[in-house]
């Protein structure tokens, strides 16, 4: 008789989304702490990564020192996630849990949230196709009144509010029954025990052995 696979123990990749101002990069700060704190090895990634060649040339284009074309910037957006994928598959596998500040779900929605022709959302999932998928994606759910008492918008280039109502509406309609939608104009604290909940439940499943998964083609 054939032995049973072994599952193998590793880190999770727990991902925070939402709009600009909705306190995922807060969150997840904390949420890395607190799992440190209790044992369970983890990091903070943050996409875009502004560190690399090609993340110097994202930043650059959203503090605008550069235009480009957006199909271009869309695929160097992506590239910046590629280009992390095996360091990424490499500590998950190590036992590392990874909190990650944006994916590939921002990458589709700040593209096709500028409605230009032939990027539409099916375009924009093709070059995340392949890519790890989270284990865990907590929607930061901010109401528009809400993340407008957060301050005004900053110098960058989507932040302004047409494209962030945009961006809000791609989201909803990315949305899908295993995301955790998390109600983010409470308080810091009440926001951090309703993430640490769910995380941990996360770390959880990925120490039992849940299986690596991947972005499938027309995800
Ligand atoms: P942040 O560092 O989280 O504030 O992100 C910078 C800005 O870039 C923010 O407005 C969201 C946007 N952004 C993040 N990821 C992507 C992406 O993959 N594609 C596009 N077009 N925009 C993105």
């Amino acid at each position: 008789m054939a032995a049973a696979a072994k599952s193998l123990s590793r880190g999770a990749f727990i991902l925070f989304e939402g709009v600009d101002r909705c306190g995922k990069t807060t969150q997840a700060s904390k949420l890395v702490e607190s799992l440190n704190q209790s044992g369970v090895a983890s990091e903070l990634w943050r996409y875009p990564d502004r560190t690399t060649t090609i993340g110097k040339m994202i930043d650059d284009y959203l503090q605008c020192k550069a235009d480009s074309d957006d199909a271009s910037m869309h695929l160097l957006f992506a590239a910046n996630r590629w280009e992390k994928k095996k360091m990424m598959e490499e500590k998950l596998r190590a036992g590392v849990t990874l909190v990650v500040d944006r994916y590939g779900y921002s990458g589709v929605a700040f593209t096709s949230a500028k409605k230009l022709p032939g990027l539409d959302q099916q375009w924009c999932k093709h070059s995340e196709t392949g890519l790890v998928k989270p284990d865990c994606l907590m929607y930061m759910e901010i109401s528009e009144d809400a993340a407008k008492k957060r301050g005004g918008f900053g110098e960058e280039r989507y932040e302004t509010t047409e494209m962030q109502k945009n961006v809000r509406e791609v989201f909803a309609d990315l949305r899908e029954d295993w995301w955790n939608v998390v109600d983010a104009d409470r308080t810091i604290e009440e926001v951090q025990k309703d993430v640490q909940t769910i995380a941990k439940d996360a770390v959880e499943r990925c120490k039992r052995g849940k299986e690596l998964e991947h972005f499938e083609p027309g995800w």
